[in-house]
């Protein structure tokens, strides 16, 4: 009797997708693509631990970049208040906070297109006095060239975000002073030396379902499935040239949660940014569909996050609980993951 991941378990991971097959996936009916999301995910995870990370923008607006969804380009006229970068002080602190509240990883973003190497010596400061504190890291700086994410590696960072966001047909739309090309250029550098990486996406920003199994397919099939995808629901912020984007149907964001647990079974797929805004049915769905991490704490970057308390309440209700970071700190999931070879299926 084998136990292996199968295709017929949904659980194999391959890098070869196609859109017309990940079309297919979506098009499923609702409940055959949550039953298909379900058996891969608990191959891989107990189904009912969800990992937990808390957001911190250490510098904020004024960025040069024109992106159509971003309260902090400095090309949209909105509300937000810039900030310098924070302080050491000020960002243990809040990693403090975050622990204190249950979150495993901390995850800090700079509004920069690409940081300069003298950037980076601040923030290492921040990524070693956070993993002091038994916390993951993550940090979202913008593009890196290949020395800046050996030195970040060698500082101790455990993740970098970069987000692919669209599809390469949709991106131009969204994105003109940068390519798609330069966001996997990064993702190709984070990979190359070691370093987890988190990239996911936005829905909701006038992409057709073309362009979401695009972009999933681009997640996909990169050499390896990113460690973390988070799938982020457009956060309509006024003055940003989306800010009257279309209102997404909630399942098509439930169909693509379900779709990105399918193609990469093994990796955390966060029910990202946009939480705030839907309800705590729509969120169990989310986490039927194959989604376990979200952000925690009650902002994400520069926007509100759903209440922590609204949050604690909501996984009580489901019997869902917070993950931790076990011994196995150098593999977050190892404790938590459920071995391939431990699978309820068996094919034989
Ligand atoms: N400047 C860096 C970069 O672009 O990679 C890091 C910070 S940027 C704010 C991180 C990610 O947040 C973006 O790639 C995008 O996916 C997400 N994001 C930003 N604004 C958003 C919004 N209004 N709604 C949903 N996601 C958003
Ligand atoms: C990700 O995919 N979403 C986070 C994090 N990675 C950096 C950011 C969401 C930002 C939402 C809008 C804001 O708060 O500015
Ligand atoms: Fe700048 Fe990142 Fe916002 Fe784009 S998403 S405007 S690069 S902070």
């Amino acid at each position: 009797m084998s136990l292996k991941p199968t295709p017929q378990n949904g659980s194999t991971l391959r890098h070869d997708w196609t859109i017309e097959e990940i079309l297919a996936i979506l098009d499923l009916p609702l409940n055959d693509l949550l039953f298909r999301a379900q058996t891969a995910h608990r191959v891989y995870f107990d189904p009912n631990r969800v990992q937990v990370s808390t957001l911190l923008s250490i510098k904020t607006g004024a960025c040069p970049e024109d992106c159509g969804y971003c309260a902090q380009s400095a090309r949209h006229d909105t509300d937000l208040e810039r900030a310098p970068l924070l302080s050491l002080d000020q960002v243990m602190n809040a990693a403090r906070t975050a622990r204190d509240q249950g979150a495993t990883r901390f995850c800090m973003g700079a509004a920069w297109r690409s940081p300069t190497d003298k950037n980076l010596e601040p923030v290492i400061a921040m990524i070693r006095g956070v993993r002091e504190l038994g916390l993951e890291t993550c940090v979202t700086l913008g593009m890196l060239t290949a020395a800046q994410a050996r030195r970040l590696k060698d500082a101790g960072l455990d993740y970098y975000n970069h987000n692919l966001d669209t599809s390469p047909e949709f991106y131009g739309r969204v994105v003109t002073t940068r390519s798609f090309r330069d966001r996997l250029d990064t993702l190709d550098h984070i990979r190359a030396v070691g370093l987890k990486t988190c990239s996911g996406g936005i829905l909701g920003m006038g992409e057709s379902r073309r362009d979401r199994a695009s972009m999933l397919r681009q997640l996909a099939n990169l050499p390896g499935h990113p460690e973390s995808v988070p799938i982020n629901l457009l956060v309509r912020v006024e003055g940003t040239p989306l800010f009257d984007a279309a209102s997404l149907d909630p399942f098509e964001f439930v169909r693509v949660i379900a779709a990105a647990r399918v193609l990469m079974p093994a990796s955390y797929v966060r029910l990202s940014a946009g939480r705030n805004e839907m309800s705590d049915e729509l969120q169990a769905l989310c986490y039927l569909a194959g989604a376990n991490s979200i952000f925690y704490g009650e902002r994400l970057l520069t926007t509100p996050n759903a209440e922590a308390d609204r949050d604690r309440t909501l996984l009580a209700r489901l019997g869902l609980t917070f993950e931790e970071v076990g011994p196995a700190r150098t593999d977050p999931g190892a404790c938590h993951k459920r071995a391939p070879s431990a699978s309820i299926f068996a094919d034989g």
